[in-house]
């Protein structure tokens, strides 16, 4: 199995020269820090393709701590409708950001080639929505769910259970038909973490990386940059990008799921630059 290799129903994204970016589209009004920022989301993704995004992350729930669900007639109204008219309008890879099979399998309807469960596919309807249209999938690790993820999450060996979690869910997706080629993992960071979890996990992603299958790593503006470095949500940018970069540049990171566009777009293209002179 290529590792660098991520098949999207009838394409295939090489990662081996550079990490991908993945800009944010929230599309919620309560998203811990953009949310309800940009009137027009069609607008925002074309921008952000425009700024260097390779996907867009299209998202109608917002999974910060605490947050409430939301119906699946809202979710599927705020995002079918933008995911429909950005696929028209661009041919860039779009992820649904999605727990619900309903709004998965419509989104996929209207163009989206990737799933971004933050479960990791535990109902296996939409593991079923994702086998029937081969679309990519990024299955990530969260302890509990986003209401109480939080309230004091513990773990034993925190590295040793997100792997072992990742490998299960890549053996289950695996069984039910999906191609491993389609499976992105992502540690799931700030999902059911506290502040240790998080530096653990960032300084032993090879372990999530030895799995065999890309990396997505989601960091920005999250909580733990705020803990280590006093800053406040929209003062987290630059940390973001560091620890985007430290991971990217270890090989431990293949998809960056970012806010700020422009500065990951640069520094994976400094990456790949800087790359290319290694000797041996
Ligand atoms: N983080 C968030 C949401 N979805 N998906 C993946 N694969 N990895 C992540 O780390 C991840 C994710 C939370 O961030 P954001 O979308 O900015 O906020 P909200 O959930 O409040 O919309």
């Amino acid at each position: 199995m290529n590792p660098l290799v991520w098949h999207l129903r009838d394409r295939a994204l090489d990662l081996s020269t550079r990490p991908l970016v993945m800009g944010i589209l929230n599309v919620t009004p309560d998203s811990f820090s953009d949310g309800g920022r940009y009137a027009d989301p069609v607008a925002r993704g074309l921008q952000l393709i425009e700024h260097g995004a390779d996907v867009l992350d299209v998202g109608g729930e917002s999974t910060r701590p605490g947050a409430e669900p939301v119906s699946l007639e809202e979710e599927l109204r705020r995002v079918v409708p933008v995911v429909r008219e950005l696929s028209s309008r661009t041919s860039a890879p779009i992820s649904v950001d999605t727990m619900k099979p309903e709004v998965a399998r419509e989104a996929l309807a209207v163009g989206a080639a990737i799933l971004n469960d933050v479960s990791g596919f535990r109902d296996p309807r939409i593991i079923e929505v994702a086998r029937e249209a081969r679309c990519g999938v990024v299955a990530m690790h969260m302890l509990g769910a986003p209401a109480t993820m939080q309230q004091n999450p513990q773990y034993a060996d925190a590295v040793g259970e997100v792997t072992a979690y990742l490998q299960e869910r890549l053996r289950a997706l695996g069984e039910s038909g999906i191609p491993l080629e389609a499976v992105c993992l992502d540690p799931g960071i700030g999902f059911g973490k506290a502040l240790e979890h998080n530096l653990e996990l960032l300084a032993n992603l090879n372990a999530v990386a030895a799995l065999g299958r890309p990396v997505c790593l989601g960091v920005s503006r999250k909580g733990f940059i705020g803990a280590v470095c006093g800053r406040a949500l929209e003062q987290r940018d630059a940390g973001s990008l560091a620890v985007a970069c430290f991971a990217a540049a270890r090989g431990t990171a293949h998809v960056l799921r970012v806010h700020d566009v422009p500065a990951a777009r640069d520094a994976v293209l400094l990456l790949s630059a800087i790359d290319r002179h290694r000797r041996g």
